[in-house]
């Protein structure tokens, strides 16, 4: 096992990593902006090392210097956590090839699974059922695209390959529109992403987001580790997640989540990653695979018990799998709220100093979050603080106890989220079960009419 990793992010899932090297009995170097100086978790750390200032651009995402204080503290892997570098193909190469341990897949697969046609074809051939579309990217043939268009079924959306997470889509209703809109986000993909290519997809209306949650070795074994569903989302930015996905049956997941598994098996994927899916009348379509822990990754670790970071860190260090897909039982029920710093309604980010800030707690309450009383959220990253995570024995059990932990749960000096995870909480759809993607923003457009 490693002596010593570099945790090569920020936040809450700094922390967590930090928690889960110092359980393991391994020493942990954090890098830090100047902007996370005063941050707990910093302090907290075996050795900390200041990267750069502000903006991601000179610190978390400065390859140099990060590689440069895993040779100066003697780190042998370096943990991407998720954002920043952790999906970035000549990162993971780049680690590697200086004589560290990437946690995490191969370079060449974060790269197949950053090209969104590559990573479709090869869940084709390894039998995952994707969402019916073009074989491959489309050509610059414009009767090619539209026979394409006229062979799948309008609507259709226009993606690029290069995109992803929401980033360079297109939808299109009418053949009409067909041409431009491919030709549009063609030169927007070659502009954001450096490649023009784009595919066509059947347009769903009214998914859920239901995502398979997988772990594999280096010793060709790959097992998958339940469902979670991220429906509840705006502008692609999760808000709750949960696990299991409700009302879906049982018989409907496995055969996906065997499917996933075996198609890690087929690719060699190594490490924690996820199968991202749209799942509407019954069926499951693959979309994309992220290569990557997750934000939401807790509300797995309560239903099975099994800690994914800890796991990362092992089979990244070439252990086997500690369990077969035979001995992995999901148990109980749970769900994850994210806590941002920004008004609850208008979504508009809210930094600055936490004047209270006040945990839950109880049986099935899990905080996993950097912030503390006196902490100083920087303006310069992403706006979440903290997660709430509960479990219960079944669904009810868990909205209850979320209720309650959100009751308990004071944050001043700074504006947050949680009135609207409050309200959530008690709206009688979510409370059902089973809301599409669409059913968040459509609530919110009612909400503040
Ligand atoms: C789709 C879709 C409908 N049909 N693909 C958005 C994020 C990216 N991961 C893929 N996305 C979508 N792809 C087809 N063929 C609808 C979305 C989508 C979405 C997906 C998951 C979670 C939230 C979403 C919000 C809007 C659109």
């Amino acid at each position: 096992m490693f002596k010593k990793i570099l945790i090569a992010n920020r936040g809450e899932i700094a922390l967590r990593i930090q928690r889960a090297c110092r359980e393991m009995g391994i020493k942990s170097v954090v890098v830090y902006s100047e902007a996370d100086r005063e941050a707990k978790y910093v302090k907290l750390a075996d050795e900390a090392v200041c990267i750069g200032p502000p903006p991601s651009a000179q610190s978390y995402l400065n390859m140099p210097a990060i590689i440069a204080t895993a040779e100066v503290t003697d780190a042998e892997a370096i943990h991407p956590g998720y954002g920043f570098l952790s999906e970035n193909a000549d990162f993971a190469e780049r680690v590697e090839k200086s004589g560290f341990t990437f946690i995490g897949p191969t370079p060449e697969s974060i790269r197949i699974m950053g090209d969104k046609v590559a990573a479709k074809q090869a869940m084709i051939r390894s039998g995952v059922p994707c969402v019916p579309g073009s074989e491959g990217a489309l050509t610059d043939e414009p009767k090619a695209i539209i026979q394409a268009a006229r062979t799948i079924g309008y609507p259709v959306i226009i993606k690029a390959a290069g995109g992803g997470g929401g980033r360079g889509m297109r939808v299109v209703h009418t053949e009409a529109a067909l041409l431009h809109a491919v030709q549009t986000t063609r030169s927007e993909a070659g502009a954001a992403f450096g490649n023009p290519a784009v595919y066509m997809e059947k347009f769903l209306e009214n998914p859920r987001h239901v995502e398979i949650q997988i772990m594999a070795d280096q010793h060709k074994n790959a097992v998958w580790l339940g469902e979670r569903d991220c429906s509840m989302q705006r502008r692609h930015q999760k808000i709750i997640e949960e696990a299991p996905a409700p009302g879906i049956a049982r018989r409907v997941i496995e055969k996906i989540g065997d499917r996933c598994a075996a198609a890690c098996k087929k690719i060699g994927y190594r490490g924690a990653g996820t199968f991202e899916f749209l799942y509407e009348r019954g069926e499951f379509f693959f979309i994309e695979m992220n290569t990557r822990v997750q934000v939401e990754h807790p509300v797995t670790e309560m239903v099975t018990g099994i800690d994914i970071v800890q796991m990362q860190i092992r089979v990244a260090a070439g252990e086997k799998l500690p369990f077969t897909q035979r001995s992995i039982q999901l148990r109980g029920h749970a769900i994850e709220c994210r806590i941002n710093a920004e008004d609850a309604y208008k979504f508009t980010p809210s930094p600055g100093r936490i004047a209270m800030w006040h945990m839950p707690g109880g049986p099935g309450v899990r905080v996993d979050s950097h912030a503390y009383t006196n902490y100083m959220v920087p303006p310069n990253y992403d706006s979440m603080i903290g997660k709430i995570i509960v479990h219960g024995d079944t669904r009810e059990q868990a909205l209850a106890r979320m209720r309650t932990a959100l009751s308990e749960t004071v944050v001043e000096g700074i504006q947050t989220n949680i009135p609207l995870h409050r309200e959530l909480m008690a709206d009688a759809k979510f409370v059902e079960g089973g809301t599409s993607i669409h059913y968040l923003e459509g609530w919110l457009s009612r909400r503040n009419r």
